[in-house]
């Protein structure tokens, strides 16, 4: 059982290389997480940007520029396109954010023609370890769905459990999260919890074990569970935090990255390639991380 995300470091350094397409390369963080990704031989990167930005950037972080290929973009949005194309085309085999909107890349991604689409519904995954939980955790949908229709849930619940499977956690614990821990038929968030709780029951929704509605604390800790008489294997022991809506995810991704002492790598699940996304406040090392697991989700 991973604890910590520097794991998927260590297992990238192990297996094959994959190149990585950044859009929009002229960002700080992002070419160090980049160059330290290359450093440790789990990276070939191609980076789209600004060459006069990007080149000045590299220089002042001791990024050799002969290390990655450079091609020029004149704009943010252009940079997204032309990086989605590496991917379409084989070039690369994941995408990196890096300074353009969030909303901007993904309008790419989406893109019928031109994006990359597989059919599913794309959702983004925040993945944490923390020094007050015994394991690493999930958090999903905190940066692309904005308000998931229920049947989104189910889309977003099945991208994270088909990725908790890849990087080998076969059961894995979803804890479908709300502001309390009883049915309110006035909190959607509650009434959704339970819906998918028993279709999971029934075996409508396979290869997890699915409980809720959970509030946060019952979610992490069996103690606060117990207290409030919650009998559940899920309490204190989620791996998946499917949270209501973008609000409260992002707020609890922010809250445990800025005042919990946690670390994430954030990434989109059900495009064409994992696309490594974090936010711009996100560490030089979170970026890291970022790739490390992108990279894992990459291989067939
Ligand atoms: N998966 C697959 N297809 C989708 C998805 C998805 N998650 N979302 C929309 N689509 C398809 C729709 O079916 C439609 O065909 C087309 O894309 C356009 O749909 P719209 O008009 O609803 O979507 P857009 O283009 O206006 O917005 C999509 C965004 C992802 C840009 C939007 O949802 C968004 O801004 N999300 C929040 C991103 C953000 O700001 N995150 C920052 C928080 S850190």
């Amino acid at each position: 059982m991973r604890k910590n995300l520097a794991e998927f470091v260590e297992e990238a350094k192990q297996g094959k290389k994959k190149r990585i397409a950044v859009a929009a390369s002229e960002d700080k963080h992002v070419l160090e997480a980049v160059r330290d990704a290359i450093k440790e031989g789990i990276v070939e990167a191609i980076l789209v940007g600004s060459k006069q930005e990007t080149e000045r950037l590299m220089k002042e972080i001791g990024f050799d520029y002969s290390a990655a290929e450079l091609i020029p973009a004149s704009d943010p949005v252009e940079a997204a396109a032309k990086a989605v194309s590496l991917i379409r085309e084989k070039k690369a085999e994941v995408l990196m954010k890096g300074l353009v909107q969030t909303a901007a890349l993904l309008k790419v991604v989406l893109d019928k023609e031109k994006g990359l689409r597989s059919g599913a519904l794309l959702s983004h995954l925040g993945l944490f370890h923390s020094p007050y939980y015994h394991k690493l955790f999930a958090v999903t949908d905190a940066g692309m769905n904005v308000a998931p229709s229920f049947e989104d849930k189910i889309s977003i619940l099945t991208n994270a459990v088909e990725m908790f499977h890849k990087i080998g956690i076969n059961l894995p614990k979803v804890a479908v999260v709300a502001a309390v821990e009883t049915v309110n038929p006035k909190m959607d968030a509650t009434v959704h919890a339970a819906l998918l709780t028993q279709m999971n029951r029934r075996g409508q929704i396979k290869g997890c074990l699915i409980d809720g509605p959970l509030a946060l604390d019952n979610a992490v800790s069996k103690e606060a569970a117990q207290h409030k008489g919650i009998e559940s294997e899920v309490a204190g022991d989620a791996d998946i935090l499917l949270v209501p809506d973008i609000e409260s995810g992002n707020l609890i991704y922010k809250a445990l990255n800025f005042l919990g002492g946690a670390v994430a790598a954030g990434v989109i699940l059900g495009a064409a390639a994992p696309i490594v996304l974090t936010s711009r406040a996100d560490s030089e090392q979170s970026k890291h991380y970022s790739i490390a697991l992108a990279v894992a989700l990459s291989r067939d």
